[in-house]
């Protein structure tokens, strides 16, 4: 069965992060793959899994890599598939290399930029939904269902415990 979503990411030291939008999908029954994908390490990879993405009927990617972040990129010069990039938290500078290295792109090959880390790769799972649920209703009752849920989880408030 062809996946909607594609999960990519530089390296398996971002599976960590990058399972959070995995999570996501699973919760809203989306189906993904989830491969590692790296500008540097495996440029022919990026190149032949762009080439194919829309051909093989992906709808949206995810990518996230770290530090000289330029996987969500790269794959956005490579493919009209809506890429969304997730920066992940680097040791040395936090993320905001990552985050500089996505988020800045020229004009014609947009990339959809999260926030750093784990809060950024679940939000790209909610953001690939949102853009499944377009052109798929049940989707989008159960994407209202979820954030219902996630508004009735907040308390009115705060507790010391
Ligand atoms: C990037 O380099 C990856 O996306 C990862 O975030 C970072 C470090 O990779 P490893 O050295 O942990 O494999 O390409």
């Amino acid at each position: 069965m062809t996946p909607t979503v594609g999960i990519i990411m530089g390296s398996q030291s971002d599976w960590p992060t990058m399972r959070e939008a995995a999570t996501i999908l699973d919760e809203l029954g989306i189906s993904y793959e989830a491969k590692i994908v790296s500008a540097h390490r495996t440029p022919d990879r990026l190149w032949s899994y762009g080439k194919e993405a829309a051909g093989r009927g992906l709808q949206v990617i995810i990518a996230g890599a770290g530090g000289a972040a330029h996987l969500p990129g790269m794959m956005a010069s490579k493919t009209r598939i809506p890429v969304v990039g997730v920066p992940i938290q680097t040791k040395a500078l936090s993320g905001v290399d990552s985050l500089y290295s996505i988020v800045q792109m020229p004009k014609g090959f947009p990339v959809a930029t999260m926030a750093i880390g784990a809060a950024g790769a679940a939000n790209a799972g909610l953001m690939a939904a949102g853009i499944v649920a377009l052109q798929d209703p049940d989707l989008a009752q159960r994407l209202d269902a979820w954030r219902d849920a996630l508004s009735a989880s907040i308390a009115d408030e705060p507790s010391d415990d």
